[in-house]
């Protein structure tokens, strides 16, 4: 395949979501980018995701240095730093509930299981996408145990109902943060409210390259993600992300510092 062709294929993979997540996004961006670097092509992957501004701020790095070297190890290094500092707070017996599939959180708990941390994950299968299996599958393949929920049973994970265990922490990962909170997977902002009224911690891990001034249009994903073929004359709604207060959020754990100023 030619460099273009590779070019295109990429940006086709960010905007059906099989690239997906804020470090993937910003990962297979880079790459793209390397291939075809061009102001043309750098609107092209902008476009294909508008609530990325990790992308953003990798693909203006790369414009002005060209070292992509140095832009791939930071991703890494980001990673291993966050790793210690959600290792440290982890208590044996934790039950993490976590929601969609972020690359920042996973890499943080399979590092935890290997540093000989005792817990269990329970997370949401994150329709219309179904992020939540890619999530299960990997934290399973590291030992770590896990229990899915549908959606609408968040309620249930969260607090001690029908046999489930209370969950302990919740961790996030963000798309974007900003000086008011965090933009994540919908869902985030209902998560984080049963998680203050049942006094559950809620932290957020994220690369501090995600962090951004701009507003952000907050992405609406195609109808047919949710219902092939709909009868006529049903409206569906479909939104990727949603907001989530600082005040809700324990701590962002970021490799940055102690903790990002944002938190509370
Ligand atoms: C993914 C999602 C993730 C963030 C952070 O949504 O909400 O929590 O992108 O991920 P989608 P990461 O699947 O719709 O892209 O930690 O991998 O950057």
């Amino acid at each position: 395949m030619n460099k273009k062709k590779k070019f295109s294929q990429i940006v086709r993979d960010i905007k059906s979501v099989k690239i997906q997540g804020a470090r993937n996004i910003a990962r297979a961006a880079l790459k793209a980018y390397s291939l075809v670097p061009t102001k043309a092509s750098k609107k092209r992957l902008l476009d294909s995701r508008p609530t990325e501004p990790m992308m953003e701020n990798v693909l203006e790095l790369a414009e002005k240095t060209k070292d992509y070297k140095k832009i791939l190890k930071h991703f890494d290094e980001a990673q291993n730093k966050i790793n210690k500092k959600v290792c440290k707070l982890m208590k044996n017996k934790d039950v993490i509930f976590t929601h969609c599939h972020s690359t920042n959180v996973i890499n943080a708990l399979i590092y935890a299981k290997k540093k000989g941390r005792m817990f269990e994950v329970y997370n949401t299968e994150t329709r219309p996408l179904f992020q939540g299996r890619k999530t299960a599958r990997e934290l399973r393949k590291a030992g770590i145990k896990v229990t899915m929920f549908v959606d609408s049973a968040l309620g249930v994970a969260l607090s001690k109902k029908q046999g489930t265990k209370k969950a302990t922490k919740v961790f996030l990962g963000a798309d974007a943060i900003t000086s008011k909170g965090i933009i994540n997977k919908v869902g985030s902002e209902t998560i984080v409210r049963i998680a203050k009224q049942e006094k559950i911690p809620v932290y957020v891990m994220a690369d501090s390259w995600k962090f951004t001034n701009k507003k952000l249009l907050l992405e609406n994903r195609k109808l047919n993600e949710v219902w092939g073929k709909a009868p006529k004359g049903i409206k569906i709604k479909n939104p990727a992300f949603e907001f989530v207060p600082k005040k809700f959020v324990k701590k962002v754990i970021t490799e940055e510092g102690k903790y990002l100023k944002i938190s509370n």
